[in-house]
């Protein structure tokens, strides 16, 4: 018999909902656990596409909003290949942002539908689970000023929220959410939980396409 395949775990949410420092201690609990796994992340910024994102993250460049949206699904993208790899291998993948975010950001601009936006992404690995981490803007807000990157401000984050809400209605994505709002330990119990049920899912059914 085939090995069995890992899942591919994301992990969605606005910008301090705490999905890092969650996707690595789900890491961390399932290789304890037995589990092989892995982190990834969106964008990754270590190869060359990723490089022009993080330079027009910082500001240091500028980019047309429909090519640098382009880009960031190319860099999703262009790890298709070891994605399907690591899965097929046994590994589960625990991935901080994805097409979501993708879409979420780009459409929370203006003059672009949510639509136009999910196509690039279309055919990628669909995840087995796509956890939301779920935080109000004025707790987001609590949590400290945001960074100096682009993107890093309140109103636009609000706009990007209101955008997962819409993806979140999107019955063929197995969306969970997650109150982002309680301690690091009580959050990464309830993420643990939901990341089990998903692998254990993940061994009876083949990965799918989004
Ligand atoms: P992070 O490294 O997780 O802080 O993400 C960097 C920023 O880029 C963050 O503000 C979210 C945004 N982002 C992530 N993925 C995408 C995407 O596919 N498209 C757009 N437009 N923005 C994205």
């Amino acid at each position: 018999m085939a090995a069995k395949r890992g899942a591919l775990i994301v992990l969605e949410g606005v910008d301090k909902a705490g999905k890092t420092t969650q996707c690595k201690m789900l890491v961390q609990a399932l290789q304890q656990s037995g589990y092989p796994a892995e982190m990834m992340r969106f964008p990754d910024r270590s190869t060359t596409i990723g490089k022009l994102i993080s330079a027009y993250l910082e500001k240091k460049s500028e980019l047309e909003d429909h090519t640098v949206h382009l880009l960031f699904s190319a860099n999703r993208w262009e790890m298709v290949p070891e994605m399907k790899r690591k899965l097929e291998q046994g590994t589960t993948l625990v991935v901080d942002r994805y097409a979501f975010s993708g879409a979420a950001f780009t459409s929370a601009k203006p003059g672009f539908s949510l639509d136009w936006c999910t196509r690039s992404d279309v055919g990628l690995p669909k995840p087995d689970v796509v956890l939301f981490l779920q935080l109000s803007p004025a707790e987001a807000a609590s949590r400290g000023r945001y960074g100096e990157e682009r993107y890093e401000d309140a109103a636009f984050q609000s706009a990007v929220l209101d955008r997962f809400r819409q993806l979140m209605d999107d019955s063929s994505v197995n969306w969970k959410v997650v109150d982002a709002s309680g301690s690091v330990d009580d959050v990464h119990k309830d993420i643990a939980l939901k990341s089990l049920d998903a692998i254990h899912a993940a061994q009876t059914q083949p990965l799918g396409e989004l």
